[in-house]
This record gives C-alpha cells, structure tokens and sequence, in this order.
C-alpha cells in the first residue's frame, strides 16, 4: 500500500496523543499537515472513524486511520526502514511495555498538572478557548469557562484525583522524571543510542504536558535536565540518521528503577482494571503506596493489558526468562492467560472506513 504523499493528522498542538504521533512522524520522516481542530471536526472525523479522540489521519479515498498505538504499528510496516522496534525480542517487548506505561499509566499526572495548577489550568484554557472552541458561538470568557471545567470534571475529578490523592499523582510524575533521569544522563535514548518505540511511548506526556506545561516544565528544568534535553533531542530526531547504529541487545541497568515502577504501580493498576471489567464493575479500587484511589473501568486499557499479555506469553521461554530475572513482578503479572478477550472500542487495524465501521465491536 503507498503512503499519501502528506498525511492529514487533524489535532492539536497542544495534544497528548497528538504529540506523540507527531514526534514519530517526524522521526520517520513522514511529511504531514497538522490540522487544528475545532469542535466541528473533531465530530466529523468521531463520525468517520467511530471514535471521538485525537488525533485522527485522514489517510486517503475516505480512509481513516486512529490511535496512535495502532497507527505507528501500521506505519512500521509500511515504512519498515528506519525502524523503532529492536530486533531482540526481549528489548522489543520493554520497549511496547514503555507504550503502554506512556500512554495509559503518565495521562493522570499529566491531566493533573495541566488541570488543577492555576497557572496551567489558565494558560491551557485560554489556548483550548480560543483554538479548539473557535466555532462555538459563545463569547470567549464562556467558551473558557466551560472547557476549564469539562476538562476538570473529566480529567480530575472523574480519574480519582481528589484532597487525598493529589500528591501521590504528583509523585507519579516526579518518581517518573527521577527514574527517566536515570537512564538519560547516562544514554541519549530510553534504551542506548537509538531512538526506539520506548522514546515515542513515553513522549505524549513527557513532551505535550511535562515539557512544554508551566508548571511540570519548570520541575523538569531544575530536576530532570537530562530528560529535558531529550525532550528536544527526540523532536529533532531523524531515524534515518541512526540506520547504522546498532539497535541495543541487553536491558540497560540504568532502567531498573522505570520498570520498578512499572511493575509496582502500572501493571497492579492494569490488573485491577481488567478484573474489575471481567466481574462487570464500572469503578474499582487501587492503592498506590499507601494512598487508595476510586477509579472508574476503562476497556480500552484491559484491551491493551490483554495484548501486552499475549505479546508476553509469546515470546521464547528464554526471553521470559530473561525478563523474569531482572523483574519477577513483570512475570507473575503477565502470565495470567487471557481467557476472555475484551474489545475496545477501537477496531484491531487502525484503518477504517464508514464501510467498515459498522461492524466495529464498541
Ligand atoms: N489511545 C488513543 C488515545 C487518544 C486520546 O485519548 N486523545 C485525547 C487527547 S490527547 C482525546 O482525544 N481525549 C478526548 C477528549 O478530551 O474528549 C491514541 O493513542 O490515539
């Protein structure tokens, strides 16, 4: 199948997901057109695609392509030069967990810091008011009012954030940039000397809300300077630069504290979520060290537990063993069989059409 000669990605620049593609594409050197949403189009293309979230690629005669987990495995394959995916099975595995922990573990804190500090909440609703919200026929300080508290409602109240939990959100980013910290004070990528699928997992909320957020910014400035740079390193990355630099073979030692972290907080939390869905709860409960948070089910995160799961299971028993070695946890979580599959409510290619939309499992 041939690529478009520009890909339409309609998003926003200041979007989680629609940052991470972004840095992606320009990685692979992808030539695309941000299209700025407004709340017009973000419908229209909920409409083609089934679902409404961003970003969204018009790819061509009508075809769509969504999720920016699904998109990048697509565009791996069509474009398999200038890979992101390590060849050993192992590293290959870590580096689609990384996606995971990126996308579904570093939203809450990233949601928290943009949503419940003044000086972000303010910053970000004035740009969400005047961009996405153009085409809403209110006066600005409307417009600005109800998507400061959309977003509050949503994305604090309704994901756990409360009095009592606040500050261990807060530490989920500050623990993350100390174990991030790490690993790139010593190495220019998450994994060794080449960007991998690791970097892009991690970059939605690293760059879109940690990096370029008032407040997180400013924590990452003066805490993390490493990772500040690899923020800008990456955006500046052009794969093709690192096509005879060896992709890594061995975990580095430097990672320990990210997986430990991965193992003690995101893979329970997934767990938890997953079973919850199974005994049909809309809300469960998790503790993280100590601080218990109400949470509600969200199939879409069991769907990707599930899969990383199976992508476990599959691999050698040398590789298992390799990574039950290193993270015992790791092992025990993921051994479980996956006996009833949930569906998301994403279709399993990222491809779609209105045609093939309606047999779409929601
Ligand atoms: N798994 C999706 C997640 C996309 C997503 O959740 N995007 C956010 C914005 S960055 C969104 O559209 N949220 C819906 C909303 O705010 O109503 C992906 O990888 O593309």
């Amino acid at each position: 199948m041939a690529m478009p000669k520009v890909l339409k990605v309609h998003g926003l620049d200041l979007s989680y997901f629609t940052g991470k593609l972004e840095g992606y594409l320009r990685g692979k050197q992808i030539p695309y057109e941000l299209i700025e949403m407004d709340t017009g189009d973000f419908k229209r293309c909920g409409k083609a695609t089934g679902v409404a979230q961003m970003p969204q690629v018009e790819w061509q005669n009508g075809q769509w392509l969504s999720d920016t987990t699904l998109i990048i495995e697509f565009l791996e394959q069509l474009k398999p030069e200038t890979s992101v995916m390590p060849q050993n099975p192992t590293l290959r595995f870590v580096a689609q967990l990384l996606e995971d922990f990126g996308d579904e573990w570093l939203w809450r804190p990233a949601l928290y810091y943009r949503w419940a500090h003044t000086q972000d909440a303010r910053l970000m609703s004035h740009r969400l008011a005047e961009g996405m919200m153009r085409d809403v026929p209110l006066p600005f300080f409307m417009r600005r009012w109800a998507i400061l508290n959309r977003q509050r409602f949503h994305f604090l109240w309704l994901d756990g954030v409360r009095k009592s939990t606040a500050k261990r959100v807060e530490a989920h980013y500050l623990e993350t940039l100390d174990a991030l910290e790490a690993v790139l004070k010593k190495q220019p990528f998450i994994l060794g000397q080449r960007p991998t699928l690791a970097d892009y997992g991690l970059y939605g909320g690293m760059y879109r809300h940690f990096f370029c957020d008032p407040t997180p910014a400013r924590i990452m400035r003066n805490r993390a300077p490493a990772v500040h740079e690899w923020v800008a390193r990456l955006w500046n990355t052009t794969l093709v630069d690192y096509d005879n630099t060896p992709f890594p073979t061995l975990l580095p030692n430097e990672i320990t504290p990210l997986l430990k972290i991965v193992c003690t907080e995101f893979l329970p939390y997934m767990q938890a979520n997953e079973e919850a869905i199974a005994n049909e709860r809309s809300k469960f409960e998790f503790t993280s060290k100590g601080i218990q948070f109400k949470l509600p089910t969200q199939r879409y995160r069991a769907w990707r537990f599930q899969r990383l799961r199976t992508r476990y299971q599959v691999l050698d028993t040398s590789s298992q063993h390799e990574i039950n070695t290193c993270f015992p946890e790791l092992g025990t979580a993921l051994n479980k069989p996956v006996t009833s599959p949930i569906q998301a409510r994403i279709a399993d290619l990222p491809i779609t059409t209105p045609s093939t939309m309606t047999s779409r499992t929601w």
